[in-house]
């Protein structure tokens, strides 16, 4: 392909970035150093850069152009719209067509009696409308006491003061007087790493009942919800084991607490279901949604909220809102997204078709010397990296040392797969064909051969004591 050519050379973009744009989660002068890679078009499953180089994007952009680039359909279901109506709120007893439709669609697609939506802009507000609803929820209820929310270590909410507060991310939790009062966490379902000598089995009933351990010490009248992703997503694609779910339904179902299933990135059919909830047979009271709700062609999130719930604080005002509460651009632009998602049986085609294959390949990943686990459901998938495949242990290194080498390799070889401290994941778009699967498998084995021979010149490929 030529070179795109319809706009400044790459290093002047890079400079202007760096003098103006702050980037997410970014050492800001480093990347002014380095200079950021610049991103000019797509379709399908390919990037194109400012270089003219076409990168296979394993990523999905950030877990969410589950439809692919490149869908005219979108760009004109939001040209129309905009024409028609650009903007309207839904506040002083207004509504609109676009958030009509796009909550009625959610309310058929959506499991269980969830047949609710409080729309927000992305997953961060939705989970801060979360925290607002469950203390609303109870306090209708005559139980102001339960204000406690449990989450886990390792777990990705969003950004914002509470969504942050909800994650259990250190280094978040580090900057800024977080979390915020009445969010406590428990440990994460992940076995690698943490499940030393149990089996993946008990390992999965023992961080279960750190819920139920952590209820009692609490106390059940203080406790208003559970919050979890079913998989961990930016936590590095942590799958837990089988028995891990069941009993976490188990002490919900038991204990007078709200279950928040957080589907932002399993939800919409990244795990050949269209909600993760729906692959683990979950019944959430509560359930985030964003980033495929559109495919990331618009900026929209929300909260779907079940009846009993719903009822509850339907009863009085409840003081929340946005803006951008059920956008119409951007609910219109969802709406078209999960016609074409259900039209063209993309959620399906994942399911039986390319998911498998997808696992096939990634599976064989496990044979490579360098690589101690595969795990994966769907399209999303991670692997371990390892200096030695009979132990169960992190590198000597800092952790995110031999991750980071292993993400510039895949990078280098038009790979977008990234690391999270030393697992490498994929969220490929659903539309992801086996033939695009054969190119992520080459470019993965070449890069983790590479990135192998790096890290044994670099004297790391060393075990933890
Ligand atoms: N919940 C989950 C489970 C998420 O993955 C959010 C909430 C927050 O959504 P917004 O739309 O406010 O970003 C997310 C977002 C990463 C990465 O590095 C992951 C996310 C966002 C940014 C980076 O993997 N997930």
């Amino acid at each position: 392909m030529n070179k795109i050519t319809n706009h400044m050379p790459t290093a002047e973009l890079q400079a202007l970035d760096a003098a103006h744009h702050m980037h997410p989660f970014t050492a800001n002068a480093d990347l002014a150093k380095r200079g950021a890679r610049i991103i000019t078009q797509a379709d399908g499953v390919t990037l194109t850069d400012s270089e003219g180089e076409k990168i296979l994007d394993a990523m999905a952009g950030l877990w969410c152009v589950n439809i692919g680039y490149g869908r005219d359909e979108l760009a004109d279901a939001a040209a129309r719209q905009m024409k028609e109506l650009p903007y309207y709120n839904t506040f002083f007893m207004s509504s609109h067509v676009p958030a009509i439709a796009l909550a009625d669609k959610l309310a058929d697609l959506a499991p269980g009696d969830l047949n609710h939506v409080f729309f927000a802009s992305g997953g961060s507000e939705a989970n801060d409308t979360n925290i607002r609803l469950v203390r609303r929820y109870w306090d209708l209820m005559g139980k102001p006491g339960k204000k406690t929310i449990i989450s886990r270590k390792n777990a990705y909410h969003g950004t914002s003061m509470g969504a942050a507060s909800l994650g259990g991310m250190q280094g978040m939790h580090a900057q800024g007087g977080m979390p915020i009062p009445d969010i406590v966490h428990i440990g994460q379902p992940y076995w690698y790493l943490e499940g030393g000598d149990m089996s993946p089995e008990d390992f999965g009933l023992m961080r279960a009942h750190e819920l139920e351990a952590k209820i009692d010490e609490l106390g059940e009248d203080r406790v208003a919800a559970f919050i979890a992703e079913p998989i961990q997503g930016a936590g590095g694609v942590i799958i837990p084991p089988d028995s891990y779910w069941p009993e976490i339904s188990r002490i919900c179902a038991e204990r007078d607490i709200l279950l928040i299933a957080d589907e932002v990135i399993t939800g919409f059919g990244r795990t050949g279901e269209w909600f993760g909830t729906e692959y683990y047979g979950l019944a959430p009271d509560i359930m985030t949604i964003a980033k495929g709700l559109s495919s990331g062609y618009a900026p929209i999130g929300g909260s779907m909220v079940s009846d009993k719930v719903a009822a509850v604080i339907g009863r009085d005002e409840f003081t929340h809102g946005y803006t951008y509460s059920g956008h119409p651009v951007a609910a219109a632009v969802a709406l078209e997204n999960l016609r074409l998602l259900e039209e063209e049986k993309i959620v399906e085609t994942v399911r039986n078709d390319t998911g498998p294959y997808l696992a096939d390949k990634w599976h064989q990943l496990a044979d490579h010397p360098f690589v101690g686990e595969t795990t994966i459901v769907g399209m999303m998938a991670s692997l371990a990296l390892t200096a030695d495949k009979s132990v169960r242990k992190p590198f000597k290194s800092d952790a995110g040392t031999v991750g980071f080498m292993t993400r510039e390799r895949c990078f280098g070889n038009n790979l977008i797969m990234r690391h999270v401290a030393d697992r490498m994941i994929i969220a490929p778009p659903l539309v992801m064909t086996r033939a695009d699967i054969d190119t992520l498998f080459e470019r993965a084995v070449m890069s983790l051969d590479q990135a192998f021979e790096d890290v044994k010149e670099a004297g790391l490929l060393e075990t933890a004591d």
